[in-house]
């Protein structure tokens, strides 16, 4: 075990990695190298960055490449999803950076069950430095080490999200300039990044870097949903109570509204937040143009495993939009031969972001799971407990593909 001292070498991001020496304080020298999701996409999987005659007022097929030919193979996917990923970023939620040129990582146990993860970027003369704190169980870890849950919560440092104002600031903004184009969730993203790069090089603090899910709930759930689509580095993804900008479809909540509910949409949440980029303001009075939905931002998980949770109380959430994005996103996880990787629960009872016990076992089957290591436990829960009043859920309306079988 060794402490990071600082940095030893560093090569500005290449195409499609990072790297860097890091210097521990016995003197010696740990390479780190890294992939960026960004650089991947450009390189896996060419795609434009828009697609200027993208006309499809139902949910885009997810297994039609952007050139109109088929995905057929799990490969294709891996490819697929690079193309996601860039035509996302362009639309809807700004660019997500590479790492940082250097990062200095300080690891400090605060006490028995406690620990603070110091990391400082360093970029183009710019540095920042956030420092999550990481909470331990009693006792030993498995061998490979700990799992981890990284929780967003009410801390906005990374990125602010109050109202509008709220454009450009916070810590990593101080670092890439307060004009990137990365919204909030991208911000945040790239910060989920830069803890699970600090903990692979922080063996003291004996987390399995493979275990690692993200979680947070209402707008912090369309966060979490958002960096286990961008880092494929999270084990687990667990959005609760996102709604609209998380699980749901920016087409479907339109529809629901057209219905007579009052939920949320996309032109309603470009004037309220900074969630997504200048430029999805574009967009949002026609949805038909965006290539993708947000079943396409869920499926860049899959066959990663992902588990949502909904609240059928709230309106404002757009209930039947999440399920049906969700049913839509399923089909991608049930071509990869991995249906039961993919959850969705759908209850009411309980305030906004509060966890009835009723979803506990699903909960903990995913992290036993995947997370501990229970390869033999059911995970094979998607539900819905809505009373669809006066919407109609009607899938063929929607979703115009025959779910192939990738080989
Ligand atoms: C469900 O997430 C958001 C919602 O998008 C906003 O319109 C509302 O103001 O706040 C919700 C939230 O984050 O609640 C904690």
């Amino acid at each position: 075990s060794f402490s990071l001292v600082g940095l030893a070498r560093a090569r500005p991001s290449e195409q499609g990695e990072f790297a860097a020496e890091l210097l521990d304080d016995t003197g010696r020298t740990h390479s780190l190298h890294m992939p960026v999701a960004t650089r991947d996409a450009e390189s896996l999987c060419p795609t434009p960055a828009h697609l200027p005659t993208f006309n499809n007022s139902k949910l885009p097929n997810p297994f039609i490449f952007d050139d109109g030919r088929p995905v057929r193979t799990v490969a294709d996917w891996d490819c697929r999803r690079a193309q996601l990923s860039t035509l996302i970023q362009s639309y809807e939620s700004g660019l997500l950076p590479g790492p940082p040129q250097s990062m200095f990582v300080h690891f400090n146990k605060t006490g028995n069950a406690t620990a603070t993860l110091s990391i400082t970027s360093y970029h183009q003369g710019a540095s920042m430095t956030f420092a999550p704190t990481i909470a331990f169980p009693s006792g030993n870890p498995p061998r490979s080490g700990w799992p981890l849950v990284i929780a967003y919560d009410g801390n906005s440092d990374m990125a602010q999200q109050n109202d509008q104002s709220s454009r450009g600031v916070g810590l990593f903004y101080d670092l890439f300039g307060a004009n990137a184009s990365a919204s909030s969730m991208v911000a945040w993203t790239w910060g989920v990044s830069r803890i699970i790069d600090a903990l692979e090089r922080t063996p003291q603090a004996q987390i399995n870097t493979n275990k690692i899910a993200v979680t947070g709930c209402s707008r912090n759930g369309k966060g979490a949903l958002m960096a286990g689509a961008f880092e494929p580095r999270v084990a687990l993804t667990i959005p609760q109570e996102s709604g609209s900008g998380g699980d749901a479809c920016w087409r479907l909540s339109l529809y629901e509204q057209d219905q007579g509910s009052v939920v949320q949409t996309a032109t309603e949440i470009v004037q309220e937040n900074v969630w997504f980029s200048t430029d999805f303001a574009n967009y949002v009075n026609d949805l038909s143009v965006l290539p993708f939905d947000h079943h396409s931002l869920a499926a860049m998980i899959a066959p990663r495993p992902m588990i949502s949770y909904e609240n059928t109380d709230f309106v404002w959430l757009s209930p039947l939009s999440s399920f049906g994005c969700m049913s839509a996103a399923h089909t991608v996880w049930e071509a990869l031969g991995v249906a039961d990787h993919h959850g969705f629960e759908q209850v009411g009872g309980h305030p906004h972001c509060a966890w009835p016990d009723s979803l506990s076992p699903t909960l903990n089957a995913f992290f036993n799971r995947f997370l501990l290591d229970q390869p033999h436990v059911n995970t094979t829960f998607f539900q819905s407990n809505m009373v669809f009043n006066n919407v109609t859920w009607n899938p063929e309306q929607w979703i115009d593909w025959k779910t192939p079988r990738l080989a």
